[in-house]
């Protein structure tokens, strides 16, 4: 890690826009098959709503470091009375943390730890969360327009898709007379 050169990557606060960037990859409906309880509803917003963009995630790696940085830009939407999210993940190495710090828009962030126990940070600008380590995370866009964090955490962290895929979360960000609320998730063992 010696030798490494002091760089300035630039962001755009209310787009997520990073320059320069090394990475960058966008989710649209389709891709989020399985994440939303409300499978009809998921069907009908893709075929009528055009396949909407969800999120969009860049990132700036330096290589040989040992921390990296990102943006993640969230539209504002919902399926059915669910909020548009993140897949939601562990990460593969399961000491390894990461922070979230919100810059646009509003939101929550649900965790989860092994055990099955659930916590909620709110995200809005100016505030950031700790995610701990072995906790699981996913972004919920619960505002009107689009939720811009950015994130920064350990290179060998990696992503742990599974255990959400398989069996979700314990609780649902849903809007409910115009408000938000969580609720539990019958799909959850
Ligand atoms: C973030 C997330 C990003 C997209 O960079 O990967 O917000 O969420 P999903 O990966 O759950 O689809 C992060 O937490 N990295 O570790
Ligand atoms: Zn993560």
């Amino acid at each position: 890690m010696i030798g490494l050169s002091p760089t300035e990557i630039s962001f755009d606060a209310t787009t997520g826009a990073l320059s320069p960037a090394t990475g960058r990859y966008r989710k649209h409906l389709s891709h989020l098959e399985g994440a939303f309880r409300d499978v009809d509803a998921w069907s009908r917003v893709i075929q009528e709503g055009g396949d909407p963009l969800v999120y969009e995630v860049m990132e700036y790696k330096k290589e040989g470091s040992d921390l990296f940085f990102g943006t993640t830009t969230m539209q504002p939407g919902k399926v059915g009375e669910e909020y548009f999210m993140t897949r939601g993940h562990f990460h593969l190495s399961r000491d390894m943390g990461e922070f979230y710090c919100t810059q646009h828009g509003k939101g929550l962030l649900l965790l989860q730890n092994r055990e099955g126990k659930s916590e909620t940070v709110e995200m809005r600008e100016g505030s950031c969360a700790f995610i701990p380590p072995d906790w699981a995370h996913r972004s919920i866009n619960t505002g009107s327009v689009p939720l811009v964090f950015t994130w920064f955490c350990n290179v060998l962290a990696g992503h742990d898709y599974d255990p959400i895929a398989t069996q979700g979360m314990r609780m649902l960000a849903v809007e409910r007379c115009g408000k938000v609320e969580l609720v539990p998730n019958p799909n959850f063992l």
